[in-house]
């Protein structure tokens, strides 16, 4: 009985560490104590023959490889768990609700932006979606011009179109823009015009809803950089969700953010809610584009004077799978990643971390890069007047 003071102690210390609850708490320590004081209160000292302390020893040590196991084992367990999380929809697609959508795009040094575009002139019908406005993140006047036209062709006569006003970001290499303006708009200085993309970012956001705007941005994050560092908490209130080509995952160096690392930076750091990337790597080998001609498409326009030579005039798919994933998730294409923290330094190499915590997540694919181009391809050869019965 001289020792019983020495297990009540440890046995306390043990238990205040796992923080349980005080009624578990009391009940382990009298399970844990009560044996050793009833040995104690009829052997006595004896107690300490009775069993020799080599079986003592063995008991210990075999408890402890147990406990290793079980450890294992249920970690395996979680892993293999955790595994199949992948897809949980931690981003609502369009296509199951409702929200308001701008296109931010840098419509003219590729062409994809003018298939992305198309595409979602094409959802926007089929799901009857408010297109808020299309902002062009270049300063570069016939890609405001070439957005119309585009609209234009599929029905939308009057988009609301915003270009950044700031210093040039990108140069003026288009291969169609200026051309595409001068075939498709009758007036070439009003297609060219646009209002400031500040300005249409805070008075969008201001009229709008609560976390009821979806952005989807296939070109670089500097008008949404400008919107959010103007009023972050108007940003956040508003915006449900950012879905993005932009990046690499896991790592890597992307046209999007490496040609403005600061805006991309900015966003990653204020924005709270819900962000999806299509990394450079999904889009890269799904090839689309044009296989026929197609007469007097805008759309088909910019594929064949960005591809330049002969038919078939395809090109990766970058844009077009950020906008495919905002309107249908991950559908039978694509499952989304565990959480990341994403950084980008000043050199525009994005990195990515896993936390469970963090809001952003990237799109993987889960289906072969021909069956999502033919699907792709589906969408871009409708023509005008299948979109417009839609
Ligand atoms: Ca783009």
């Amino acid at each position: 009985m001289r020792i019983l003071g020495l297990p009540i102690d440890f046995c306390s210390l043990f238990l205040g560490a796992m923080r349980a609850r005080y009624l578990p708490y009391l009940g382990m320590s009298v399970a844990g104590i009560l044996p050793r004081v009833i040995l104690f209160t009829i052997l006595g000292d004896r107690v300490y023959n009775l069993i020799p302390m080599k079986y003592v020893v063995a008991v210990g040590a075999a408890a402890v490889v147990v406990a290793l196991i079980v450890w294992i084992v249920r970690y395996l367990l979680k892993s293999i768990k955790s595994e199949e999380d992948y897809g949980k929809p931690e981003y609502t697609p369009l296509c199951e609700e409702k929200r308001a959508v701008i296109l931010d795009t840098d419509i003219g040094p590729d062409c994809d932006d003018a298939g992305a575009l198309a595409i979602l002139l094409g959802y926007i019908k089929k799901y009857d979606i408010e297109l808020l406005g299309i902002c062009n993140c270049t300063s570069n006047i016939y890609g405001n011009a070439t957005i119309k036209a585009i609209c234009e062709y599929y029905g939308l006569d009057e988009p609301a179109v915003a270009c950044y006003k700031g210093e040039p970001i990108l140069p003026d290499n288009s291969k169609y823009s200026k051309k595409i303006t001068k075939k498709y708009c009758k007036y070439e200085s009003s297609a060219c015009a646009a209002r400031d993309a500040k300005e249409f970012y805070a008075e969008a956001l201001s009229k709008a809803a609560d976390n009821s705007v979806t952005i989807i941005t296939i070109g670089t994050f500097t008008n949404i950089s400008e919107a959010i560092c103007a009023d972050s908490n108007l940003f956040n209130k508003k915006v449900n969700s950012i879905v993005s080509m932009a990046g690499e995952f896991p790592h890597g160096k992307e046209f999007n953010i490496k040609t403005d690392p600061i805006s991309a930076a900015n966003v990653l750091q204020k924005f709270r809610n819900v962000m999806v990337f299509s990394g450079h790597e999904v889009g890269k080998k799904i090839l689309t584009g044009f296989e026929m001609e197609c007469e007097d498409s805008p759309v088909y326009d910019c594929y064949k004077l960005h591809c330049e030579g002969d038919l078939p005039y395809l090109n990766p798919s970058y844009d077009l799978t950020a906008v495919q994933y905002a309107f249908e998730g991950n559908g039978e294409f694509y499952a989304l990643s565990k959480p990341f923290d994403v950084t980008v330094d000043m050199n525009g190499e994005m990195s990515t971390k896993k936390n469970k915590y963090s809001h952003i997540h990237f799109i993987l694919k889960k289906a072969e890069d021909e069956d999502i181009a033919a699907y792709l391809n589906g969408m871009l050869r409708k023509s005008r007047e299948t979109e417009a019965a839609v």
